[in-house]
């Protein structure tokens, strides 16, 4: 990919869409991906610095030099990966948060939000210091787990601290990159890391204050949710004059120290950053689809949002639910598993048989493509010959065996795709007078309208088939879970009576022992037991 390309469009009202041309090409990519994903302040030299990670002399990132916002919605960038062979290195530029112009914070908090889900290593990028304001702005973290948190506790109830064992599971490495930092590391008289300066800044306060909370909050969620952290620091990168064209400006131009700290950084997070695996720990890229990583993350939001919904809906055609990450504490009823199972299955013969059916086509039409290339049919009575061979190249098709139930839909397809030739053809056939030319138009006309009705009497047959076989799949089901309630009932009958003989034996025995008391006991719970037995059973009933 030689530029990057917009990824989730930001519209100026706040509604975030997917970019199609982006998921056809994440679609594509068949390599395990590492993805890093840069958020942030607004102005703050995001762009600029992923334009680093990608190794790049120049191009990439747009950068802006006034105090307007510049980067808008999410930005991807796929490269090869610098240094693991056989990986993709997806980068995400994400639009500032904090914009005052803009003031949409909620807005703020999905860019955010995809930025976490979305990355294997997230690089948080801040001015001047970790200072308490900074850790204030991190409250989309919060946000984000806390909105999580309350649609999972909606759906199944969880105890408080497996939440972030669930996270830890999803989120990326969190790497602090602290820019223009001008102090000196040392903390008590003591030099001082820069691990060690993030760690500093993340000491919880002890009380429970409220102010105590608000304080705490943040940090909470970084060392619980986060499974790793760092922290970089880097000086400013030139002279204040230099500073706006930053990306004119030669490698040898650039303040040293800053150069040094950017190769640091930048091994680090090609060194450390794991490819992004969803559920179950398959690597993404390799035939995993690009629409599945990102369904996988926008899953667990979608719902809180319509907008979400929307684009979840249009992501999520033809997936199954595996996709969504955070959703898999609510498990699948065996009716949804199977209803799953079968739309893929459908999904899949559907894929194979127009890829069948477009194969044969492409080899049957080979020979009619050559000849409108070379103008054989340009000629008086080229029309008739088109007409005929079109005829001929469908007839061989209907011969070929094994095209599956999308052959008709791609057989029209095609077809509509050859009508321009034909005109085009038809329109240049000397030997036709002007009426004639209009009645084969005419005719052409026709023929196709009669290949559409056709077409849908077999889409309405096809869904018909459809319903049938969701009918009987439904029965089969129904039959399924009554066999299984019989045998269930049958168990526990079993069980009962096995546990009555064993109540008999035992109270044989007390009243042996004299133990009148215990026997009587006994015959309490034995009494029990026979009504259980003899209560009506509903079986069959609950599937109704
Ligand atoms: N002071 C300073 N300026 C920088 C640094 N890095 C980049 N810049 C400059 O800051 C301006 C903004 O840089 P961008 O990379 O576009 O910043 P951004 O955070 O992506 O901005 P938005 O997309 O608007 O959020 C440009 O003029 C850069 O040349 C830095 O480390 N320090
Ligand atoms: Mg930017």
């Amino acid at each position: 990919m030689e530029e990057p390309m917009c990824l989730i469009e930001n519209s100026p009202d706040g509604e975030l869409q997917l970019n199609q041309r982006a998921l056809a090409l994440l679609q594509s990519v068949r390599q395990p991906v590492v993805v890093v994903a840069i958020a942030g302040l607004y102005r703050t030299g995001k762009s600029y610095l992923l334009n680093r990670l990608a190794g790049k002399d120049r191009g990439g990132f747009s950068l802006g030099s006034t105090v307007q916002s510049h980067t808008k919605g999410i930005w991807m960038w796929c490269l090869p990966h610098p240094r693991r062979a056989g990986h993709t290195l997806v980068l995400l530029d994400t639009e500032g948060l904090g914009d005052v112009e803009k003031g949409d914070a909620k807005n703020d908090t999905w860019i955010f939000a995809l930025a976490v889900l979305l990355s294997s290593t997230l690089v948080y990028n801040s001015m001047g210091t970790i200072n308490q304001q900074a850790m204030d702005q991190l409250h989309y973290v919060t946000e984000l787990t806390e909105r999580i948190k309350v649609k999972a506790a909606g759906r199944g109830s969880r105890q408080d601290g497996e939440d972030s064992a669930e996270f830890v599971r999803f989120f990326p490495a969190f790497v602090w990159a602290v820019r223009d930092f001008t102090l000196q590391l040392e903390l008590d008289g003591r030099e001082i890391t820069e691990d060690e300066y993030l760690e500093n800044g993340l000491k919880l306060k002890p009380g429970s204050s409220r102010q105590a909370q608000l304080f705490n909050l943040p940090r909470e969620c970084i060392r619980q949710f986060f499974p790793a952290w760092k922290c970089f620091v880097f000086v400013q990168p030139a002279g204040r004059r230099d500073l706006a064209r930053l990306e004119e400006l030669r490698e040898d131009e650039l303040e040293p120290e800053f150069r040094q700290q950017v190769t640091q950084f930048c091994r680090h997070v090609w060194e450390t950053s794991k490819p992004k695996t969803i559920p179950g720990g398959h690597p993404l890229g390799r035939g995993t689809l690009g629409s599945t990583w990102l369904m996988g993350c926008w899953g667990p939001l979608a719902p809180l949002w319509p907008q979400g919904r929307e684009l979840s809906g249009s992501l999520g055609q033809g997936m199954g639910h595996e996709a969504f990450p955070l959703q898999l504490r609510c498990p699948l009823s065996p009716q949804d598993k199977l209803d799953s199972k079968r739309a893929e299955l459908c999904r899949r013969n559907e894929v194979a048989s127009s890829d069948r059916c477009t194969a044969a086509l492409m080899e049957l039409s080979q020979e009619l493509e050559e000849r409108v290339c070379e103008g054989s049919y340009s000629v008086p009575g080229g029309y008739q010959r088109l007409l005929a061979d079109q005829r001929e190249m469908v007839e061989k098709y209907q011969l070929v065996p094994g095209k599956g139930i999308m052959a008709a839909e791609v057989l029209q397809e095609f077809l509509k795709s050859k009508e321009t030739v034909a005109q085009a053809v038809l329109q240049t056939d000397q030997s036709l007078t002007d009426r004639q030319r209009e009645i084969e138009a005419e005719r052409a006309r026709a023929e196709a309208a009669e290949r559409e009705a056709q077409l849908s009497q077999e889409m309405q047959a096809k869904t018909e088939q459809l319903l049938q076989d969701q009918e009987r799949s439904h029965q089969e089901h129904v039959r399924q879970l009554t066999a299984k309630m019989e045998e269930d009932r049958r168990q526990l009958l079993a069980e009962q009576q096995g546990a009555l003989a064993l109540k008999l034996q035992e109270q044989e025995r007390v009243l042996r022992e004299g133990f009148r008391g215990e026997a009587a006991r006994l015959e309490q719970q034995m009494q029990n037991l026979r009504q259980e037995m003899n209560r009506p059973r509903r079986s069959g009933c609950v599937v109704c």
